[in-house]
């Protein structure tokens, strides 16, 4: 596996160094509105330690970002008055990774509305 990168986007983001819609932030973690969003309401939790993904991840890492994960996931279901909530998160290229800086997605979901490619 290939070594953290500090130049990659979540990085700079975190670093202040380019902007984001920001919706919840505490000493651990940031999460932020995805960019190119596959459902309305589509948020990102990163954690402010550099890991590369899940694999290289400490575990008290995620153990912070799993549980701001359900409470986003929480607070979505009820802002965006959904349905459900997909929760993803991806490692490596082959994996569907394309930012390495770990993530989870967070995605309010309705019955019959697919997500965006
Ligand atoms: P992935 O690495 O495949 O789990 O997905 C990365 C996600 O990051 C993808 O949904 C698009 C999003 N994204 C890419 N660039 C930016 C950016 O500059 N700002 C934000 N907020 N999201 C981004």
């Amino acid at each position: 596996m290939a070594d953290y990168d500090p130049d990659n986007i979540f990085a700079k983001i975190l670093r202040g160094d380019l902007p984001s819609h920001k919706v919840y932030e505490d000493d651990d973690t940031l999460v932020i509105m995805d960019a190119m969003p596959q459902a309305p309401g589509h948020a990102l939790v990163l954690p402010k330690a550099p890991a590369r993904n899940l694999l290289d991840a400490e575990p008290m890492t995620v153990g912070a970002l799993i549980a701001v994960v359900q409470r986003i996931a929480r607070a979505s279901k009820t802002a965006f008055a959904a349905d459900g909530i997909t929760v993803m998160q991806f490692n490596e290229a082959a994996g569907g990774q394309s930012v390495f800086h770990l993530h989870f997605h967070v995605i309010p979901r309705h019955d019959g509305q697919a997500l965006r490619p």
